[in-house]
C-alpha cells in the first residue's frame, strides 16, 4: 500500500449499532471510511450523524452510498470504484423474533447477502480483506459453553440465514483465498442497541417508569440465559480478525451469564425498584423456538488477538439506564452516550 494513501474500509451496516462505533474506531485510526446506507423516506443515520462532515470538506474521511445488500450490481460498482482494503460486512435483519415473521426476507438479506457481496468482491477483482458478522445464535440448541468447535442447531430463520453466511464465508476463504474470517459474535449492548432488543426494551422502560412516564412493561421469557458483553469493545475484536497474520473464526463473548430476569433485577435495581411490581408476561414476545442458554469461551480470541472483555453485564446495565435517563432530559434524543468508558 502506498503510505501516503489512508487505509480504506467498506462498511455494511454503518447505521446500526456496530456499525457506528466501528466507524468511530477506524476513523480514530485514520482510516477512510466508506458506509452503505439504505434509501429511506426518513433519516436512519441518527447512530452516525455526529460522525458525519460535509464531504466538500477537504480531508472529509467519513463517506455514505446508498445501496442495499439485496441489489447485487450495485455492491458491484461501489467494490470496483472505492477499492477498500478492508470489508466489514455487518449489515443484516438482525432481530430473531422479526425473522420468524419475515423468514424469506431474512433469508435473502442476512444470508444471501453475504454472497452478494463475496461475488462483488471477486467480480471487481479486489483482494481486499473480508470480516462476516456471524452470532452465537448459529450455537441455538447445542448447550454452553460455545466455542469455535461448538456444532451449529440454528432455532430461527436469522441463525439458519448466519449459518449460511458463516459457511460461504469459510467457502471463499477456501476455495478462492480470500481473506475472510467470520467473527462469532456473543450478544453485545450499547446504549446504541436497536429499540426492540431485551436489553435496551428493559433500560428504556426504566428511565420512563423512573421518571413517572410508564407504569407496565410487557415481557416474553424471563429465563433465558445470555452473555451480554459492550458493544464498542466488541468492534474492537472485529478489527483486530481483519489485521491478524492469517484469516480464521473467533468467538467473541464475555465467558459469564445472566439471565433475562437477572437483567431486569439490574436495571430496576439502578433506579431503586423492583422489577416484579412493573413486569408483566406477554406471549407475543416468545418465539416458536427459543435460545435457551448461550454462554461463549473466548479462549482463542484471548490468545490469538490479544482480546479481553471489560465490561461485564452488571456493569453494562448500569451505563445504559444512566444513558436512557439522559436521553429522556435530552428532547427528542433517542441515543445519549451518557457513560461511554468501564
Ligand atoms: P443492527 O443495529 O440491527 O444494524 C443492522 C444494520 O444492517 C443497519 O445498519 C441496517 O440498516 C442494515 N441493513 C439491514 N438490512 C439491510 C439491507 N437489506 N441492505 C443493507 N443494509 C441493511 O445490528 P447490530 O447489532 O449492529 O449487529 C451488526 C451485525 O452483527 C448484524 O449482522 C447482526 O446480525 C450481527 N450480530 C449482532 C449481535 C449483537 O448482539 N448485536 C451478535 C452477533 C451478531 P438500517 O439502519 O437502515 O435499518
Ligand atoms: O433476546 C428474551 C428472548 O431479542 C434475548 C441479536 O442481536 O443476539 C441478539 O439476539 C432474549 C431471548 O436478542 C423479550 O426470548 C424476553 O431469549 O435481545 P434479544 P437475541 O434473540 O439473543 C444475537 C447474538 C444476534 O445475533 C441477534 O442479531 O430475551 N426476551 N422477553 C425478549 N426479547 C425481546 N426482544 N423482547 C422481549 O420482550
Amino acid at each position: 500500500m502506498n503510505n501516503t494513501q489512508p487505509m480504506r474500509a467498506l462498511i455494511t451496516g454503518i447505521t446500526g449499532q456496530d456499525g457506528s462505533y466501528l466507524t468511530e474506531l477506524l476513523l480514530e485510526k485514520g482510516y477512510e471510511v466508506h458506509g452503505l446506507v439504505r434509501r429511506s423516506s426518513t433519516f436512519n443515520t441518527d447512530r452516525i450523524d455526529h460522525l458525519y462532515v460535509d464531504p466538500h470538506t477537504p480531508g472529509a474521511r467519513l463517506k455514505l452510498h446508498f445501496a442495499d445488500l439485496t441489489d447485487a450490481s450495485r455492491l458491484v460498482t461501489l467494490i470496483d470504484t472505492i477499492q477498500p482494503h478492508e470489508v466489514y460486512n455487518l449489515a443484516a435483519q438482525s432481530h430473531v423474533r422479526v425473522s420468524f415473521d419475515e423468514p424469506e426476507y431474512t433469508g435473502d438479506t442476512t444470508g444471501l447477502g453475504t454472497i452478494r457481496l463475496l461475488e462483488a468482491i471477486r467480480a471487481a477483482g479486489s483482494d481486499a480483506r473480508f470480516y462476516q458478522a456471524s452470532s452465537s445464535e448459529m450455537f441455538g440448541a447445542t448447550p454452553p459453553p460455545q466455542n469455535e468447535e461448538t456444532p451449529f442447531y440454528p432455532r430461527s430463520p436469522y441463525g439458519a440465514a448466519k449459518v449460511y453466511s458463516y459457511w460461504i464465508t469459510k467457502n471463499y476463504r477456501e476455495a478462492y483465498g480470500v481473506f475472510a474470517s467470520n467473527g462469532i459474535l456473543f450478544n453485545h449492548e450499547s446504549p446504541r442497541r436497536g429499540d426492540t432488543f431485551v436489553t435496551r426494551k428493559i433500560t428504556r422502560a426504566v428511565a420512563r417508569i423512573a421518571a413517572g412516564q410508564q407504569s407496565e412493561l410487557f415481557m416474553g421469557n424471563l429465563d433465558a440465559v445470555r452473555d451480554w458483553g459492550y458493544a464498542p469493545e466488541y468492534v474492537e475484536a472485529m478489527w483486530r480478525m481483519l489485521q491478524h497474520d492469517e484469516p480464521d473464526d473467533f468467538v467473541v463473548a464475555t465467558g459469564t451469564s445472566y439471565t433475562v430476569r437477572d437483567f431486569l433485577e439490574l436495571s430496576f435495581g439502578h433506579v431503586g425498584l423492583d422489577y416484579r411490581d412493573y413486569v408483566r408476561f406477554d406471549e407475543r414476545y416468545l418465539r416458536p423456538t427459543e435460545v435457551d442458554a448461550l454462554i461463549g469461551d473466548f479462549g482463542k480470541a484471548q490468545d490469538r488477538l490479544g482480546w479481553t472483555p471489560k465490561v461485564l453485564t452488571p456493569r453494562l446495565a448500569q451505563i445504559m439506564v444512566e444513558a436512557d435517563q439522559a436521553a429522556l432530559e435530552v428532547e427528542g434524543s433517542r441515543y445519549v452516550d451518557a457513560v461511554q468508558t468501564a
